[in-house]
């Protein structure tokens, strides 16, 4: 369906070509394909020849033609590698889910490696029974299967002044949508018994940063889960294994890995990681704190930067992401020419519960130069706001929390670059 003959001989192509601009009239035709026709009319290697037998790849691992698909770091944005990012390839994915070996990491300490057996999870603080679990007594307990998405608060951080990182990976690729298996935290803590004063939780990680985080009662009591397998298999080391605190909706710096102990309190313990970090600076020098809940966001992933249009003019096909912390996404919209006509994308694959939502828009492209950008609303009736929206209400001063809308310019090549229009 992809290859479309120009049809200049009759017979075949000249019917495939008629059969495919009535059963969908918006085709036009692409260009000859006249040097590939070797691969459907000569013997290739992978007909000739068996293939590999099972077992050749215990652990299966994608086509070494998809190689270039990977997480990527941008060197200068941090010191050091044991203290810093990368990213996952959103312009390489498709649906909502994200690979495990995708999952962009980020880690203040460098990645724990700890053996199962060697793990307990703890509770203290103002409890009933201060206890201690193994791996084992955590899976005793009934658990929940959920898709999240987990977004670093510092993502798009680098664009808050301006257009900068030229791909959506790197403006947008600290986020990352799996489905979890785990304990439901409010499972866990009834188990401890809170006593009335517990208000608050910190939650402590094993690794060598030993990161915490404060986490109010509610929303320990609500949907947050203490996980310990991804998209069907454990949780990687990367990700926190062998256990991580799940905080749906909430910025992911929230999600300790390496889930070592669980104190209740009776108010936030202000750490490093909720005060001179994951703050936001405010243009009249006051910090907004405790901002906790992802806002609406969505992004074009293809085309983008490092995904360009290679096909010149005629059918195509944009897509993206959109998510908010606070509930669904019902509906994206997508302009193609800078905000001043706006239609309505169609979202394809579960609408879940602040989880990742794919969305679609094909248009036939008249090889013109486009302005593309999608604007999420969410189940709230949240929009997406401008990126001058956003500065307005908070100045520019921020790191985290930028969820403006994006726009990629496509110049006549279908080349691909970051700009600010709005
Ligand atoms: N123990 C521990 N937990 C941690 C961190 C860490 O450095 N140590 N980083 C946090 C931050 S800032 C983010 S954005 C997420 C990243 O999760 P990921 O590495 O699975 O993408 O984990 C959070 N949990
Ligand atoms: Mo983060």
């Amino acid at each position: 369906m992809s290859v479309i003959f120009k049809g200049k001989k009759p017979s075949r192509r000249a019917f495939m070509k008629g059969a495919l601009a009535t059963s969908a009239g918006a085709l036009s035709t692409g260009a000859a394909l006249a040097a590939g026709e070797k691969v459907i009319t000569e013997v290739q290697p992978w007909n000739s020849e068996l293939g590999d037998g099972v077992d050749v790849m215990p652990y299966g691992k994608p086509s070494e033609f998809e190689e270039h698909v990977k997480r990527r770091t941008v060197e200068w944005l941090t010191a050091d590698p044991v203290s810093s990012i990368n990213f996952t390839p959103l312009h390489e994915l498709d649906g909502i889910i994200t690979p495990n070996g995708l999952a962009f990491e980020r880690h203040h300490g460098g990645t724990a490696h700890i053996d199962p057996k060697e793990h307990r999870l703890m509770i203290n603080g103002l409890v009933d029974r201060q206890l201690v679990f193994t791996m084992e007594d955590l899976m005793r307990f009934p658990r929940e299967n959920h898709v999240y998405f987990l977004e670093c608060a510092a993502n798009s951080g680098m664009e808050w002044r301006g257009a900068q990182l030229n791909g959506c990976q790197f403006t947008h690729g600290m986020i990352h949508n799996v489905m979890y298996t785990g304990v439901k935290l409010r499972t866990l803590l009834e188990e401890a018994g809170v006593k009335p004063s517990g208000k608050w939780l910190l939650a402590e990680g094993a690794d060598a940063s030993g990161m915490t985080r404060s986490i109010p009662m509610e929303k320990a009591l609500d949907d947050c889960l203490v996980a310990f397998k991804m998209n069907g298999e454990a949780l990687r080391p990367e990700q926190g294994y062998p256990v991580r605190l799940v905080v749906p909706g909430w910025e992911g710096n929230m999600w300790v890995k390496w889930l070592r102990r669980l104190e209740v309190g009776d108010q936030p313990w202000h750490h490093r990681e909720e005060t001179s970090k994951y703050t936001d600076l405010l243009e009249n020098g006051k910090a907004r704190r405790f901002t906790w809940e992802m806002d609406a966001k969505s992004v074009i992933t293809n085309p983008s930067p490092q995904a360009p249009l290679t096909h010149k003019k005629g059918p195509t096909v944009i897509t993206g992401l959109a998510w908010s912390g606070r509930g669904t996404i019902p509906r994206v919209d997508v302009t193609i020419d800078g905000g001043i006509t706006w239609h309505q994308a169609r979202i394809s694959g579960p609408s879940l519960d602040k989880s990742m939502h794919r969305f679609y828009f094909e248009f036939d492209w008249d090889g013109k130069p486009l302005l593309l950008q999608s604007r999420a609303h969410d189940s709230t009736g949240y929009v997406q706001p401008t990126k001058d929206q956003l500065r307005k209400h908070r100045g520019v001063n921020s790191i985290y929390h930028n969820n403006g809308i994006q726009t990629w310019a496509i110049d006549e090549e279908g080349k691909a670059e970051n700009v600010e229009i709005s």
